[in-house]
């Protein structure tokens, strides 16, 4: 019996000895109890489960992706227009509070906030006496997206294996017992749905249907149906009105399927009751060992594309993932930190597939029918950031469910920018739904930022430089030249700086003292970069698809009157116009550093005053803050080549939540991310952040160990992404410097690479420096207008490491092995 128990213990104590062997699991020695941040995540991009591996009382929390509160509407606010002339004369007069004021009753929806990801219920199965329990463990296997728990009670060992198969659609769970017989439990639904009914039917399967709420004047219009049928092995099923039976069986199957009526945001008109039951007919048919191998093989088509080794601390390895959380800022766990970025990757390919909802506030996990923020998109970061990892990590397709919301949004859009703007194009404000609700909410302080349309289409246009797939581009171009003629007509002249301005606008989140507490603003730094890249990525885009000649011509207009940025009186950028930033504020946007990350308009070695002036701010913030703010931290540091302060911001999040100080973030026992509370964003930041510590692309040349941290100094990785369409097949690295890295092209062109150290081909002719501009077509950058620089300000030099750089012509479909020399 003990065997069952002590496999995984070995597996990992196997790990830890091997260099080699990743280390792919999160495991406890305890159940998740009434702690939803202790269960274990499974899901398919349409299901999601958290799985809490309590003995007497299984619960298995469900979600479906399209399970929302309410049902199509728009939420703009059509008052906008008549009051645009006054806010921008108040704005410009310098009267932001009297803006404010006019703004949040103009512009400010009078309809939905925004609607609600809410929960089906919660699957929970009563195994009568055992609470007596021994020899417990559970996992989430994060190589095969397959969680598992055992445990002992009078000489019987029972397991549970629990996985959201991809091909299948279902949730499945299979019960054993290691002697016959002893199998018994009864399957119940609990739910904080108002409108479920939970019944059995004749065909004893257990039911729970209903319509989600209404919210904020919505009605509620997704129609649910949820089905769990069970296949026994032995012993006997009965049903109650509510519940399920199960008495003396050797081992069990459940199958769980949910569907909705939801077909797209402006049609409920599906019929649910006949998906959940044809998903579930498909795969009652298979046995669970037919279902389970598939499972792991569509899970692993995506997940094996990339493998991380940063070595292996072995005492600190061997422990459960809850105290090596605990241990992780004072060991060098690096293994853990692998596990980390590999989790994050798991997370993504489970809550974002191609043709499914794209990963919101807490991907595809919620049990609370009024969950923080409603779970919707926040659209000033963190629905992006939850797709940072999706291009460099190999995990395009994951990417796709995001463009469709940009790509509906750019059509929901067009109404709102008319509407309330009078503007063409299309406009969304700082958040959005699955209604794709492109209105403002939440209030003035908040709800009048509208760079969406600008920083999502560039998520559209990477998608595109990471390919190079011309036709794609095409498909896309019209939301991008929609999102940029949105700037051409909106733009104005800021009467004193004399730039083209948005206004109103606000730097996500943050009144500035000096503004009368204010957030309302004209041209704030985030939106001039945000405004300059989407014009200069949607000419390049039309120079691509040799089309719109003139028009490319009006953005190229328009573009060289956008402001520059600013270097401020403490040597600061400036997060507004005006030189106010306050040196002491630690707010947790620091959306000024757009620039430098996710954009590439600031950096060490193009830009070194723009650098110099963004470490500055990022020192004058600090490091400790809400989950996702530490993850766009480290995005920022290692864009800063700065290693060792990337892992020092690593070390803060993966801090248990609640020890890092007030107002801090952290990571949950299951290792979700905590803002707190738990929020997705930061785990998929944290991602990105170690793959820019290791490779970077988006500066204009693949840069290979950039940001090297001295406690990662030997390791690996295989399978990243570049830009331009080069595949790091593997790099590896020892002492810190690079050893050997093989790259394939599959487009061709130059290849310009950065590195720590020289390097040569292998067996080839002597790499050629790097000279003139990269004339690969794939990393044209346009060049940062010059900053404006305070009097005032200092701006001390970077400290940067020496590197090299070369060009390689490269041939598509060959690679490349590069050496160190
Ligand atoms: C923005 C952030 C908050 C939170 C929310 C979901 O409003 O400022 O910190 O992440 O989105």
């Amino acid at each position: 019996m003990k065997k069952l128990l002590i496999i995984p213990l070995v597996c990992i104590s196997v790990f830890g000895f091997a260099q080699s062997k990743p280390d792919m699991k999160l495991w406890y020695k305890t159940p998740a109890g009434k702690t939803w941040e202790n269960a274990l995540p499974i899901g398919n991009g349409r299901q999601g489960a958290m799985i809490y591996g309590n003995p007497e009382k299984e619960t298995i929390q469900l979600n479906e992706h399209t399970v929302w509160s309410g049902g199509p509407n728009r939420n703009d606010n059509p008052m906008a227009l008549d009051s645009l002339a006054l806010i921008r004369k108040l704005i410009f007069e310098g009267k932001r509070k009297d803006a404010e004021r006019v703004a949040g009753k103009a512009i400010i929806t009078k309809k939905s906030h925004g609607q609600k990801f809410e929960p089906v219920g919660s699957l929970q199965l009563a195994f009568a006496g055992h609470d007596k329990f021994t020899n417990y463990y559970r996992d989430l296997d994060i190589s095969k997206a397959v969680t598992k728990t055992s445990y002992t009670v009078d000489d019987v060992t029972y397991t549970r294996e629990a996985f959201a198969s991809f091909p299948d659609r279902v949730v499945v769970m299979r019960l054993t017992a290691s002697k016959p017989g002893k199998l018994s439990f009864n399957a119940s639904f609990t739910t904080p749905q108002k409108r479920a009914t939970i019944k059995t039917t004749p065909a004893k399967e257990l039911t729970i249907f209903g319509v989600t709420s209404d919210h904020e004047t919505v009605k509620g219009m997704v129609n649910y149906k949820g089905i769990v049928r069970m296949k026994l092995e032995g012993g006997a099923l009965a049903a109650t009105d509510t519940s399920l039976n199960v008495s003396n069986a050797n081992a069990v199957t459940i199958y769980i399927s949910i569907a909705t009526n939801f077909n797209n945001y402006n049609d409920v008109s599906g019929d649910q009751n006949k998906r959940a039951l044809d998903y579930l007919d498909k795969a009652y048919a298979k046995t669970y060992a037919a279902m389970l191998p598939a499972h792991i093989a569509a899970y692993q088509k995506y997940f094996n594309r990339v493998k991380l080794d940063l070595g292996t601390n072995t005492a600190a390895s061997a422990l459960p993932t809850d105290e090596r959380l605990k241990n992780f800022t004072s060991t060098n766990d690096q293994s853990f930190a692998a596990l980390y970025y590999q989790f994050g990757r798991y997370l993504l390919i489970s809550s974002s597939q191609p043709g499914g909802q794209a990963a919101n506030l807490q991907g595809i996990w919620n049990d609370k029918i009024n969950p923080s923020w409603d779970s919707k998109y926040t659209v000033n970061i963190n629905a992006e950031m939850n797709y940072w990892p999706a291009e460099k990590t190999n995990l395009a397709e994951m990417h796709e469910p995001f463009i469709q919301l940009v790509k509906d949004m750019s059509v929901a859009g067009q109404q709102t920018a008319k509407d309330m703007y009078g503007a063409r194009g299309w406009v969304a404000h700082h958040n959005t739904d699955i209604w794709r609700a492109t209105g403002a909410i939440d209030g003035a302080t908040y709800g009048l930022w509208n760079g969406t349309g600008g920083w999502t289409s560039q998520h559209l246009w990477e998608h595109y430089l990471y390919s190079g797939d011309k036709a794609y581009l095409a498909s896309i171009y019209p939301v991008m030249k929609g999102a940029a003629t949105f700037y051409v007509d909106y733009l104005v002249e800021h009467p004193q700086y004399h730039w083209l301005v948005v206004a109103p606008d606000e730097s996500p989140e943050n009144p500035s003292k000096q503004h009368q507490n204010s957030a309302v603003d004209a041209g704030v730094t985030m939106t001039n970069q945000i405004v300059f890249e989407l014009m200069s990525s949607t000419i390049k885009a039309a120079e691509v698809l040799k089309k719109d000649a003139k028009f490319i011509d009006t953005l190229k207009q328009i573009r060289k009157r956008l402001a520059p940025m600013h270097i401020g009186q403490y040597g600061q950028l400036q997060e507004w116009l005006d030189d106010v930033d306050d040196p002491k504020d630690n707010h947790r946007h620091i959306s000024h550093l757009y620039g430098l990350f996710p954009s590439n308009q600031i950096s060490p070695l193009r830009t070194p005053q723009l650098a110099s002036a963004a470490k500055t701010t990022l020192i004058q913030r600090g490091d400790v803050s809400t989950g996702w703010s530490m993850g766009w931290k480290v995005n920022w540091w290692a864009r800063m080549l700065d290693g060792n302060h990337a892992y020092k911001l690593i070390q803060n999040q993966l801090t248990p939540v609640g020890s890092g100080g007030r107002g801090s973030g952290g990571t949950y026992n299951n290792l979700f991310d905590a803002h707190p509370p738990f929020q997705i964003d930061g785990n998929f930041g944290c991602t990105s952040g170690i793959t820019e510590m290791l490779m970077q692309s988006e500066n204009g040349e693949v840069h290979l160990l950039p940001a090297l941290p001295d406690v990662w100094e030997n390791g690996s990785v295989s399978g990243l992404r570049a830009m331009g369409g080069f595949q790091i097949v593997s790099l590896d690295w020892k002492d810190g410097k690079l050893v050997k890295a093989v790259v394939k092209s599959t487009l061709g062109g130059n290849l310009r690479v950065r590195t720590p150290n020289a390097i040569k081909v292998a067996a080839g002719a002597p790499l050629k420096k790097a000279t003139g501009k990269n004339t690969n077509t794939y990393f044209q950058l346009e060049e940062t207008p010059a900053a404006i620089i305070s009097e005032k300000a200092t701006i001390t030099p970077l400290d940067l490491k020496p590197t090299m750089a070369y060009d390689l012509p490269t041939v598509a479909g060959k690679t490349y092995t590069l050496v160190a020399q």
